[in-house]
């Protein structure tokens, strides 16, 4: 990589500052400063933005389409630095110019275009891609309104409107060359072509122009920068008096008013289908214009359609973008006239399915009608591969019409997207070993006896490069002295760590080094929290969405009962514990908001109790997102990874925790049961029914609470606490539907989520998690064993397998001109 000229950099810098803003460094403002030194980051990326592209040109890559409906990437002017290795060369140039570099970080708002996971996950796949030299695009939406920002008032989430282009984007580049136009509703007509031959033709439709902004994706030093591409739907026509004249006004209106709201807000559901009409406008809109282009480009350069499976292939992150399937058939078979054999061959070979859920709440069906009303062709074509589907299940169950049922794609008056996006790919992945072998064998079951061969699992990671170089660098500094750098491009190394557990100077250092990320937490605590926490306390942490399955319920309930047996013995050996939490619930989650507001009047008594000494701290850190979250790893002892078995499909923050030296204290479920095969169960602290138990309660039905609730008077006293006002300021209703839903389920079900099943089992594990703090080396030994074993976890991994079992990608070397 050629190094970064500091004296031309700080050149370019002022010469923004002046361009851009009309003023001196000096006069500019935080949030001027931070646009001044972005674009002068941009101007070193784009020479290797060029160069990566004329090398993908020049030798004809293929490449993948990375098609998520969410990129969770956070700030990216820190990661992109990282990467262009210039943190020395930058952060001396800002600082002579008499700036902060951490302070114009600071100034950037979250790129927020995601839920949790899922989106992370795409972010971090981006990282991996790059870095490794994958020739990639990243296909999603330029949301106006990122995830909302959470507000905490009174103990209640409230949301407000992520406003995140405000200020503009100073890393993006629109595109307007590769608009492309996108169709809904209308009906189909059978047409001739220029040859006479028949054609299928959607008519009387509204469009909207998609239009591309790219985002650069900075690999770590080596000149690779692919490109993520959001689009944004702009009006087609602008009223004219054709439209006028012609009665067109209602419809020149409506395609306004199409263009206005298809790319306006990401719908804030984690694993929850809201079945609204706008979500499928937004899915097939990014999808058309990904799927367009895509083909475009390989035509660009190549005159035989039918190969393109040679060349690209388009990899559906869930079902969200499964309309890519019957999308790319009907350019292949309306717009290039193959034959639907030779369409369906084609598509077989491009597109390739991650399942990330086994929740049944969200799994996408959508309604007929819908469907085929806004997307009339699309709807033809879906039916005609459900047609043929169905005859391939015939075929193979003769006489078993339970099978048709089963996977059939389109049944009972909907359209289902997992059938489709099985049907149609050649390979479907889970994204961690337990949860692949649970689709096998439970959710997908039917559809891997009859096509065994798609199946694989490729577990999740996260990028190393933003989770501990970024976010932890006293870490990652000592991890670099002690064993060099190489763990930043390959994570198997971090394993050289492990002898240094057995160190006592080194363990030491360790845990001075956690001490300080521990007190960078406090103050954030104290500034954002107005609550003072003790760095010396253990740091017990649960960050990730809110829903009943992550069981934050679980957590909370259990500090009650701890508080209680405080209360009831003051005097008794307690090690101090401040637990944190960080969750945004969907703003119609109504439960879920519930416990956000339990969490928080929890926290109010208890961190204001003097007779417990601070011994408990309860803290609801508002509006977790990326860039605190690197924070709040860095700082965690325990990590709390405690959903209801089987229903977390892999978890991606456990891996983070992990990476950061914090001990997991989990169930036996997602990547856990991975992280546990790798570290030891002696430095986990593990709890809880597995998998299969609750698989076998859920079949059974034997499950009843209220024997637990009968017979274990703590656990009768937390719930009664819930509705007796201790926590409500005497409203005995505000926490009541919890109370139900623990003791009556759901819908006449018990508690699916298991969670006073699970309560003594998970008390004890704290306890051991107590014990085993108290014992300071045998700590420290096991966080850093944590550390050591983390090499699995990285996203690097990951992709590798992605790009070798299922991309078939090569790897490129880009050299950038002087
Ligand atoms: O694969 C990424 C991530 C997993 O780590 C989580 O366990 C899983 O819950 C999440 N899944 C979703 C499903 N999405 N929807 N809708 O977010 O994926």
């Amino acid at each position: 990589m050629n190094e970064i000229n500091k004296e031309e950099f700080k050149k370019d810098i002022e010469n923004y500052a002046k361009v851009l803003f009309r003023k001196s460094i000096k006069e500019a403002s935080d949030q001027e400063k931070f646009q001044a030194v972005s674009y002068a980051v941009k101007d070193i990326v784009v020479d290797q933005w060029m160069a990566t592209h004329k090398t993908y040109e020049e030798q004809d890559v293929k490449t993948v389409y990375y098609l998520s409906m969410e990129f969770l990437t956070g700030r990216a002017l820190g990661n992109i630095i990282i990467n262009l290795k210039g943190n020395k060369a930058i952060k001396e140039a800002v600082e002579e110019l008499g700036m902060n570099l951490d302070v114009i970080e600071d100034q950037e708002p979250d790129a927020a275009l995601g839920n949790g996971g899922l989106g992370r996950l795409a972010a971090c796949f981006l990282d991996s891609l790059s870095t490794l030299g994958y020739p990639a695009y990243g296909c999603g939406i330029r949301y106006k309104y990122g995830m909302f920002k959470q507000v905490i008032e009174n103990g209640y989430q409230i949301e407000k409107p992520d406003d995140w282009l405000k200020n503009g984007n100073p890393f993006e580049i629109k595109r307007p060359e590769y608009a492309v136009e996108v169709k809904f509703g209308g009906y189909v007509a059978m047409r001739k072509d220029e040859f006479g031959r028949d054609k299928f033709v959607q008519e009387n439709y509204q469009s909207v122009l998609a239009v591309p902004y790219d985002l650069p994706v900075v690999g770590y030093n080596n000149n690779v920068v692919n490109t993520l591409r959001i689009w944004d739907a702009e009006a087609i026509d602008t009223f004219n008096l054709d439209s006028f004249d012609k009665g067109d006004y209602q419809k020149a209106v409506e395609q306004q008013n199409l263009a206005r709201t298809i790319c306006e807000v990401l719908y804030p559901n984690d694993n929850h289908m809201a079945g609204k009409e706008l979500r499928l406008k937004q899915q097939y809109f990014f999808v058309s214009a990904s799927v367009q282009r895509a083909v475009a480009k390989y035509m660009e350069k190549h005159d035989d359609i039918r190969k393109i499976y040679e060349k690209v292939c388009f990899q559906l992150n869930d079902t969200h973008p499964t309309v890519t399937v019957s999308e790319f058939m009907r350019i292949l078979v309306d717009d290039y006239g193959l034959e639907w054999d030779e369409a369906w061959s084609i598509t077989n070979k491009t597109c390739a399915y991650t399942n990330h859920t086994i929740m049944s709440e969200a799994l996408e069906k959508w309604p007929l009608e819908l469907f085929s009303r806004l997307l009339p062709r699309i709807y033809q074509i879906t039916e005609e591969i459900n047609r043929r589907f169905i005859l391939q299940i015939q075929a193979a169950y003769p006489g078993d019409n339970s099978k048709v049922e089963k996977m059939a794609i389109i049944y009972d008056g909907q359209v289902k997207m997992a059938h489709l996006a099985i049907a149609a790919s050649f390979s479907v992945n889970g994204v961690a070993k337990l949860h692949t072998e649970i689709l096998k064998n439970q959710e997908l079951k039917d559809f891997y006896q009859m096509m065994p061969e798609k199946f694989n699992n490729k577990t999740n990671g996260i990028t190393q490069r933003r989770f501990l170089l970024h976010g932890n660098p006293l870490l990652a500094d000592w991890v670099t002295k002690k064993i060099g750098d190489d763990w930043i491009t390959n994570l198997a190394h971090i394993n050289e760590l492990g002898i240094y557990a057995d160190d006592e100077l080194s363990r030491k250092e360790f845990m001075n080094i956690k001490y300080q990320n521990k007190v960078r937490l406090a103050k954030y605590i104290k500034e954002h929290n107005g609550v003072e926490v003790n760095p010396r306390s253990i740091f017990d942490v649960q960050v990730k969405r809110l829903h009943e399955y992550k069981r934050q319920l679980l957590n909370i309930l259990h500090i009650m009962y701890l508080y209680n047996e405080l209360k009831k013995n003051p005097e008794m050996d307690f090690y101090p514990r401040t637990f944190i939490f960080g969750a945004k619930a969907s703003a119609g989650y109504h439960r879920a908001k519930s416990i956000i507001k339990l969490i928080n009047s929890v926290g109010d008594v208890i961190n204001n109790d003097k007779d417990i000494h601070d011994k408990i701290k309860v803290v609801f850190i508002e509006n977790y997102r990326v860039s605190n979250a690197e924070i709040i790893f860095a700082a965690a002892d325990v990590s709390e990874q405690i959903s209801t078995a089987s229903k977390e499909a892999s978890g991606t923050g456990n891996m983070k925790f992990m990476l950061n030296g914090a001990l997991t204290l989990g169930t036996m479920d997602g990547a856990n049961v991975e992280i546990v095969d790798e570290v030891g169960k002696e430095n986990a602290f593990i709890f809880g029914l597995s998998s299969d138990e609750v698989i076998a309660y859920e079949q059974n039905g034997q499950y009843n609470p209220r024997d637990i609730y009968n017979i274990d008077s703590d656990i009768r006293a937390v719930m009664t606490q819930l509705v007796d006002g201790t926590y409500a300021s005497g409203n005995l209703d505000e926490f009541r539907d919890i109370y139900n839903s623990l003791l009556d389920g759901n819908g006449g079900r018990p508690d699916m989520y298991f969670i006073l099943k699970d309560f003594r089992s998970y008390a004890d594990a704290q306890k051991r998690v107590e014990a085993a703090y108290r014992d300071e080396e045998g700590w420290a030994k096991s966080a850093l064993l944590n550390v050591s074993k983390s090499g699995k976890f990285t996203s690097d991994r990951t992709i590798e397998e992605y790009a070798k079992e299922i991309w078939h990608l090569e790897k490129v070397t880009v050299e950038v001109p002087e």
